[in-house]
């Protein structure tokens, strides 16, 4: 795979080189000591405690993506290929996430043996003129991938730096072409207790997790439908097959392994606002003075092994993109 611009500094491309190569010696050998995979595997998610199988910890269908294909890696979307920050580290990225259907714990990856986001088909509905189910492969196939480093701020005040690969919803929208009386995108994640754990153990929360955004919202150049990750193929924990990023707004608003995509007049029911509705709006802006019920979001904890980047940093308003979207919010 040819290097990517933030493969940089050598280090850690050297270090994901090792990474990768000593998985398959491990499997050639049958070994799976912990001493072997400690170095590549950043510390603080290192916990012998738990790690019963660390051939498992490192399972080709918990943590590495699809092989390499055609699509990856996608070009560099120049307005959007350099950050404030350097980029979190993907196995850190891969290794602590948030996706509720699996665990409400950061250890995603732990639960998702036994979801398979393939075949999968996304179905596109509501008031639009060329309604259609668009099997997954078809439909990335038809729009062009290209990649964008954006930052990404959870509610819970962490953040990260990431390469996703994906399209514009514009471009989607575009083709499907929605009537006038369309306002809002409704979309829906999937609903399978017997793969997602968490969907069977809180049967109670208003599954499938569901999200929504104004037209405006969802026609604006920063909103992106996320197909990659890094260079390649998202891996399930990150929301594969197919996931909404909207880099403005905190991370819930992006929902996972999307199914369906609606166009309605009225503002749709999302997910947590439902659950909990004096602490999550509709519109979820990145909003450093507007502190959560619970704790204040003028600063956000930066998840990274750089050493050199600051843990902690002041939020930016709409999280860095006020020039993109301040305009739709006056
Ligand atoms: N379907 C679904 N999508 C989801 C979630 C979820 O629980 N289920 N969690 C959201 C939250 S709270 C965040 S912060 C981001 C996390 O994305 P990441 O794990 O790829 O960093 O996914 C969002 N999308
Ligand atoms: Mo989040």
């Amino acid at each position: 795979m040819p290097r990517k611009k933030w493969d940089i500094p050598q280090r850690q491309a050297t270090d994901e080189d090792v990474y990768f190569n000593r998985r398959k010696f491990i499997r050639r050998a049958g070994l799976g000591t912990i001493g072997l995979l400690a170095g590549c595997i950043p510390e603080k998610l290192l916990n012998p405690a738990t790690l019963v199988d660390p051939t498992k910890y490192l399972s080709p269908t918990r943590i590495e993506p699809t092989p390499p294909s055609e699509w990856y890696p996608a070009p560099t979307n120049d307005a959007f290929s350099t950050l404030d920050r350097p980029l979190t580290d993907e196995v850190v990225a891969a290794l602590y996430n948030n996706f509720y259907e699996f665990s409400t714990t950061k250890e995603v990856w732990r639960f998702i043996d036994n979801f398979e986001p393939a075949p999968w088909t996304v179905e596109i509905g509501g008031l639009v003129q060329q309604p259609k189910t668009y099997d997954i492969d078809t439909l990335i196939g038809t729009m062009d991938l290209e990649e964008r480093l954006y930052r990404h701020r959870c509610v819970e005040a962490w953040s990260m730096a990431i390469p996703w690969t994906g399209f514009p919803m514009r471009a989607l929208i575009d083709l499907v072409q929605p009537l006038s009386s369309a306002r809002y995108v409704r979309m829906l994640s999937f609903f399978n207790p017997e793969v997602a754990p968490g969907q069977w153990d809180r049967s109670d929360w208003p599954w499938p997790y569901t999200e929504g955004l104004t037209i405006d919202e969802a026609t604006n150049e920063l909103t992106l439908l996320v197909t990659g990750i890094y260079g390649h193929a998202l891996p399930k924990q990150h929301g594969a097959p197919l996931r909404l990023v909207t880099p403005w707004k905190y991370g819930y608003k992006g929902l996972k392994s999307i199914t369906k995509i609606e166009f309605t007049s009225q503002q749709p029911a999302t997910f947590w606002n439902t659950l909990a509705p004096h602490e999550y709006g509709f519109f979820s802006n990145v909003e450093p003075e507007v502190p959560h019920p619970r704790w204040s979001q003028a600063t956000e904890r930066f998840i990274t092994t750089d050493p050199d980047a600051p843990a902690r940093r002041e939020t930016l308003p709409y999280n860095g993109y006020a020039e993109y979207v301040a305009h739709l919010y006056e």
